[in-house]
């Protein structure tokens, strides 16, 4: 190490002590071979370095706003890679739904590729922790990267763990994250695309990137920790979650938090920020059984978040800190005269200036003949919690996380969920609003839009493990709860028969309100075959104390309405996604489908195929 390092980062190093550590660095940085290594401990001192890296190595660049800069990833990294994440395991099967690769063939063949891989540039060695330090939930991670971006990145997402790493005792576990951007071009955007790899070794609690930038591909504690992070929580009993957090003001100054899980752009983020909501997270949870209360923290401090669509009507929360003196990393924008434009942000986008494309003009078409967007749809900002007016400081901080009273999950469905619905309990919901997730394509990943596609609890794209096993760990997590929180599905995306959508943006503020007060059994609710549904009387006080606004019988009778052959074709075709693909799903899934199949089908023979929400009054 010493040969390695410059005696001040040396020093660095030396006073954590832990051989472990110290292997797995002196490993990787002399298989990558860069020119000069930096520590970062947590001192204010180590971040301004990284910060200047990252503006004098030409990864960021420098915005008008001084406290704003901006990073353009290579035109084809502008999203999370699957086909070239890998997990990598030792035994030879195949797990449904997920990207294995054998451990020792994928070791081998990236090690390969990372040989002297730095040369020539300075490497960056990180201390993080996922959940507050000295807390049930944390988790110590350290970062290798050449990409002052990615540092820097992680500097406003993470809460910094170079103390906590000092007071771990030899051979602690700790995530470990290597990464580096391989060549760059002359936008300093990763060059060699053809050798993008992510591959997760799940025994050695290790993820190695290579070749790539975008945050999704490359923060080392955000998606590729999630994967680690999933594995460790169902071999010790704990949830991890792609969730958000976000308390919810209840009536005489009462605050009940929920948790959210919805796959990429289905209006996660929209949710948690909601300008009169408390946020606590957008993105990752992590929910333990303390005291038989189901207790959640966020594993991150910041938000990564897609801007299009961000303005000053639907996002006000967002908006003002993306227009305040915080620290924002804009990535994949529109810049023009030290200004960021993105596609729906409210107000006229100039007909040039840099994009993720280089110079950029309207109507201009890259290789493919497609017209290029002044963002990309997939563009993001990087920002601290903190910068939030309506962050929930205490439960961010909190070493315990704050009790959960109610789960939520949300996809985008255009024909089948009403807006908002209870599950019966725990298991009913795990089963039918959870594992049976179903939402829409989007823009975020590469291929057709609007395709129905499976999406258990938001999560499959982050899956390590056996579906089967995972959820499992959930029924028994819920098992063991003294207070179970309620469970709770949501669609934005309802359509009528025209294709018009049922609801505006806002009216999401309401089924929170509804939510919150459920959990309290503050209002009655219908039984539906499917789960328990608002009432409109309920509904029409909420939607006018809310959103100032006449909620008629007529609209609620549209959206709440029990849509019977569409459900019954959902319940069909998540069973035979878990017969024929997933290999030891629990018995108990089949039988609360059966259940649910059975009800609509009796629902059915009494009121009709599709029965107004008043049939159940
Ligand atoms: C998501 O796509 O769910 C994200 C961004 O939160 S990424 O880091 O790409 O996963
Ligand atoms: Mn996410």
């Amino acid at each position: 190490m010493q040969e390695l390092l410059n005696k001040a980062q040396f020093q660095k190093l030396k006073e954590i002590k832990n051989p472990h550590l110290h292997d797995f660095i002196a490993k990787y940085v002399k298989l990558c071979n860069p020119s000069k290594v930096f520590v970062c401990t947590d001192s204010v001192e180590d971040e301004e370095y990284v910060k200047k890296k990252a503006l004098e190595y030409g990864e960021e660049r420098q915005l008008a706003n001084p406290n704003h800069t901006v990073h353009f990833d290579n035109y084809y990294d502008q999203a999370r890679d699957k086909e070239n994440t890998r997990i990598l395991i030792s035994e030879n099967i195949k797990l449904p739904y997920i990207n294995t690769y054998d451990r020792k063939k994928g070791l081998e063949e990236i090690h390969k590729l990372m040989e002297g891989i730095t040369e020539g540039k300075e490497l960056f060695i990180c201390f993080f922790t996922l959940g507050p330090p000295n807390s049930p939930f944390e988790i110590p991670a350290i970062q290798l990267t050449d990409s002052a971006y990615v540092a820097h990145n992680e500097f406003l997402l993470y809460r910094k763990g170079y103390e906590v790493f000092k007071r771990l005792k030899e051979n602690p576990r700790f995530l470990k994250f290597v990464h580096s951007t391989g060549e760059l071009d002359e936008r300093k955007t990763s060059k060699n695309l053809d050798k993008r790899r992510v591959y997760i070794d799940l025994d050695g609690e290790a993820v190695l990137s290579i070749n790539t930038q975008y945050g999704g591909n490359s923060i080392g504690l955000k998606k590729l920790a999630f994967r680690l992070t999933i594995k460790r929580a169902v071999e010790e009993g704990w949830l991890t979650e792609h969730m958000f957090i976000m308390g919810v003001n209840g009536p005489n100054g009462r605050v009940s938090y929920f948790t959210g899980a919805y796959p990429s752009m289905c209006g996660k983020t929209s949710t948690c920020t909601l300008i009169h909501e408390k946020l606590v997270g957008d993105d990752i949870a992590s929910i333990r059984n303390i005291n038989g209360e189901a207790r959640a923290v966020n594993a991150e401090i910041g938000v990564f978040g897609i801007i299009e669509g961000v303005n000053e009507k639907d996002d006000p929360a967002i908006w003002e800190v993306l227009n305040s003196q915080n620290e924002v990393i804009f990535s994949n924008v529109l810049v023009k005269d030290g200004k960021v434009y993105w596609s729906g942000m409210g107000i006229e986008i100039p007909d040039e200036g840099e994009n993720h494309s280089g110079k950029w003009w309207r109507g201009k078409k890259d290789k493919d003949g497609n017209e290029i967007p002044p963002s990309h749809r997939n563009a993001r900002f990087t920002v601290r919690l903190g910068a939030f007016r309506n962050v929930d400081l205490e439960a961010l901080n909190s070493p315990l996380g704050v009790k959960i009273s109610g789960i939520i999950f949300g996809g985008r469905d255009a024909d089948t969920l009403p807006p908002v619905s209870e599950a019966f309990d725990w298991v009913h919901g795990v089963i039918t609003k959870g594992a049976s997730l179903e939402s829409e394509t989007t823009a975020a990943i590469l291929g057709k839009e609007g395709v129905r596609k499976f999406n258990p609890m938001a999560i499959l794209d982050f899956l390590s493990i056996p579906i089967s096993k995972y959820i499992e760990n959930y029924l028994e997590f819920g098992r063991k709860l003294k207070h179970k929180p309620k469970i709770f599905a949501v669609n934005y995306f309802l359509r009528d028969e025209r294709g018009q959508f049922l609801n505006e943006k806002e009216d999401k503020a309401v089924w929170l309100k509804w939510m919150e007060l459920r959990v309290h059994d503050e209002v009655q609710a219908l039984e539906t075959p499917i789960g328990f549904i608002p009432c409109h009387d309920d509904l029409k006080v909420l939607f006018d104390r809310v959103l100032n606004k006449d909620y008629s019988k007529n609209d609620y009778i549209k959206q709440f309405t029990i849509r019977v052959p569409e459900l019954l074709a959902k319940v069909d075709r998540i069973e035979k996604i878990y017969q024929e693909n997933v290999k030891d799903t629990p018995e108990i899934l089949f039988e609360v489908l059966e259940e649910e199949k059975d009800r609509l089908m009796k629902a059915k023979e009494r009121f009709g195929e599709y029965i107004s929400p008043l049939n159940f009054v």
